[in-house]
């Protein structure tokens, strides 16, 4: 009867095998290629309170089906926040100069809604803007940490996040109703972050 030993050479050799079939693809994957690549399509926000502390820390990836946000986020009162994207890179103290929610021209000059630039909210047959992201719900710990799929933003091409001026992360006070103008009655901001790529 035969009897197999977990040392034989044909076990050694099945063991091996893997490694082997690995070793190709790592060989071409190049280091330096990949971190460039992976340099090219990260960008990142550090999220501030009026008051300067520190709200979390987002890293945004960007896909070939639009950008990945994800949030750690930290400090933040419990509760439903709106969550966009603003059209300027610039977090005043009050963070005003991040201005209005990033905005689109649409295909069709005229909608249901009888507008020709994206207007605010899901709810909207002439939205969303390309800035408006779903809310997120704060537990008692004032920590969280998410990912969301904006679909309708690119780094450079159709609604970018890096246009001239750039682009901020806003939370605000209050949850965003997804219909009311301009930005779904979501209240003040209470953290800012400007958009920066990773270089
Ligand atoms: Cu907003």
């Amino acid at each position: 009867m035969p009897h197999f030993k977990t040392s034989s050479p044909f076990a050694l050799i099945c063991a091996l095998a893997p490694l082997a079939l690995a070793a190709p693809a790592a060989q071409a994957d190049d280091p330096i290629a990949m971190r460039a690549s992976a340099e090219h399509r990260l960008a990142s926000a550090r999220l501030n309170r009026p008051d300067g502390s520190d709200a979390g820390y987002v890293t945004l990836t960007e896909t070939p089906n639009g950008v990945l946000i994800e949030a750690e986020l930290t400090g933040l009162p419990a509760g439903e926040h709106g969550f966009h994207i603003h059209e300027t890179g610039s977090c005043s103290p009050d963070f005003s100069t991040a201005g209005e929610h990033m905005t689109a021209r649409l295909d069709n000059a005229e909608t249901a809604d009888g507008e020709s630039e994206a207007v605010h909210g899901f709810e909207r047959a002439a939205g969303p803007h390309p800035g408006d992201m779903p809310n997120i719900h704060v537990p008692e710990s004032g920590a969280l940490h998410i990912e969301v799929l904006n679909a309708r933003v690119s780094f450079e091409s159709e609604n970018a996040l890096f246009d001239a001026d750039g682009s901020a992360l806003i939370l605000h006070s209050g949850a965003d109703d997804y219909e009311t103008q301009p930005s779904g009655a979501a209240g003040e901001r209470i953290a800012c972050g400007v958009i920066e790529r990773e270089m």
